[in-house]
């Protein structure tokens, strides 16, 4: 008798029959201080897929600063999904998830921001339909919670101190990173001397200089900071020709952040030994499978790795614990705070954050609910109205 191959009814052929986006507008707890640019709020677009078995999938894309930080802001993302992605996205299967992004790659240039919130939200669809938690539909995590650095940007040493130790004493963070770049080298320097000598052995000091040095301050730089008893430099410059001539020379780690915007520049950065951490973010990445492409390129090049954010909320912040969740090494944990950095809670449940680490759900998809009444109360077009 021939034999028949049984499909289960939730991984029939399914839809997607509607694209919802929108724009959330959230305080900070301070302001934050970055070099380019000092954050009293973030914007998060939410986009949500809803699929003919009733399945709804969500995603968000985020960045720092609207424009500052790269080339697409939440506002431009809510245009290009609603404009040229959804077309695509309706009636496409929405169990097969690469062969949409595939689609969306080929037809949408860039975008990377945008894709990652899409392919987010069809992973959490599936999620749904199948009961498995993203991570495990993402080939299966090594862990169930991350460690989370917190970055230190109010600007003002005494008050970064008190910072640092209010989150030692409640157990949440023990790594902490210090936006630096602002200053002359040698003023950011003392900054950071005097937050690790506050620290001791207690907390871990990283700096991210968001580009903002030549490589002659880098050189002065780095090496000061190695001194102060730093462990780690973001992307201290901007070119990956200079980060590679950096990497190596100095008794401090060099971490790619802004030269890393996917796969190919991973190769690249890969190549010329441009780090030895690379930074990973899912939205710089381009998505979730494109950020577990780049640590397998991490991996094969010897590079160390660390789980990036752009202070994404609660949705995306899941969305990257789940993939970080699936990298084998994760030899610098993560820096997945950015709901911590928000005065509003969106979430019917918030994110657990204990022991210094963020703990992932076990339930399906990205394993989390939106609180509905504060997801409308806070829309940018319904405060309008
Ligand atoms: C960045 O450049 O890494 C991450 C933490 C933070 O405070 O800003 C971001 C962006
Ligand atoms: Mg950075």
């Amino acid at each position: 008798m021939e034999k028949q191959t049984v499909i289960p009814s939730s991984l029939g052929r399914v839809t997607v029959d509607r694209v919802e986006t929108f724009l959330l507008d959230l305080p900070t707890i301070r302001p934050h201080q970055l070099s380019m640019a000092t954050m009293n709020g973030q914007t998060l677009m939410l986009v949500r897929l809803y699929c003919s078995d009733g399945s709804v999938g969500v995603g968000e894309g985020t960045t720092i600063g609207g424009l500052a930080y790269g080339a697409e802001s939440p506002e431009g993302m809510k245009l290009a999904i609603d404009t040229y992605f959804a077309p695509l996205l309706i009636g496409a299967d929405a169990n097969r998830v690469q062969a949409v992004m595939a689609r969306l790659n080929t037809a949408i240039k860039d975008n990377r921001f945008a894709k990652c919130a899409v392919e987010t939200a069809l992973y959490d669809a599936l999620g749904q339909r199948t009961h498995l938690p993203l991570s495990e539909l993402l080939g299966g995590r090594h862990r169930d919670s991350l460690p989370v650095a917190w970055t230190l940007a109010s600007g003002d040493t005494a008050k970064d101190i008190a910072e640092a130790e209010a989150m030692l004493a409640s157990r949440r963070h023990r790594i902490f990173k210090l936006k630096i770049g602002k200053r002359e080298v040698m003023q950011d320097v003392a900054h950071v001397a005097a937050i690790k000598k506050a620290l001791g052995d207690r907390g871990a000091v990283r700096v991210d200089v968001n580009m903002a040095w030549t490589e002659l301050e880098a050189r002065k730089g780095l090496a000061a900071l190695a001194d102060a008893g730093c462990e780690l430099v973001e992307q201290p410059v901007a070119s990956a020709k200079a980060l590679a001539r950096l990497t190596g020379n100095y008794p401090i780690a060099v971490m790619a952040d802004e030269s890393l915007v996917g796969p190919q520049s991973a190769f690249e950065l890969a190549r010329v030994r441009g780090a030895d951490v690379f930074a990973i973010k899912i939205e710089q990445s381009g998505g979730l499978k494109a950020a577990q492409e780049v640590a397998a390129i991490a991996d094969a090049a010897d590079i160390e790795l660390y789980g990036g954010t752009m202070l994404e909320g609660a949705i995306g912040t899941m969305a990257s614990a789940h993939v970080f969740s699936t990298f084998r090494n994760l030899q610098w944990g993560t820096e997945l705070f950015g709901p911590l950095l928000l005065t509003e809670e969106i979430l019917q449940s918030p994110l657990t954050y204990q022991d210094f680490e963020l703990a992932l759900p076990a339930r399906p998809g990205l394993g989390i609910a939106l609180d509905e009444d504060r997801v409308q109360h806070f829309r940018r077009d319904r405060a309008k109205s």
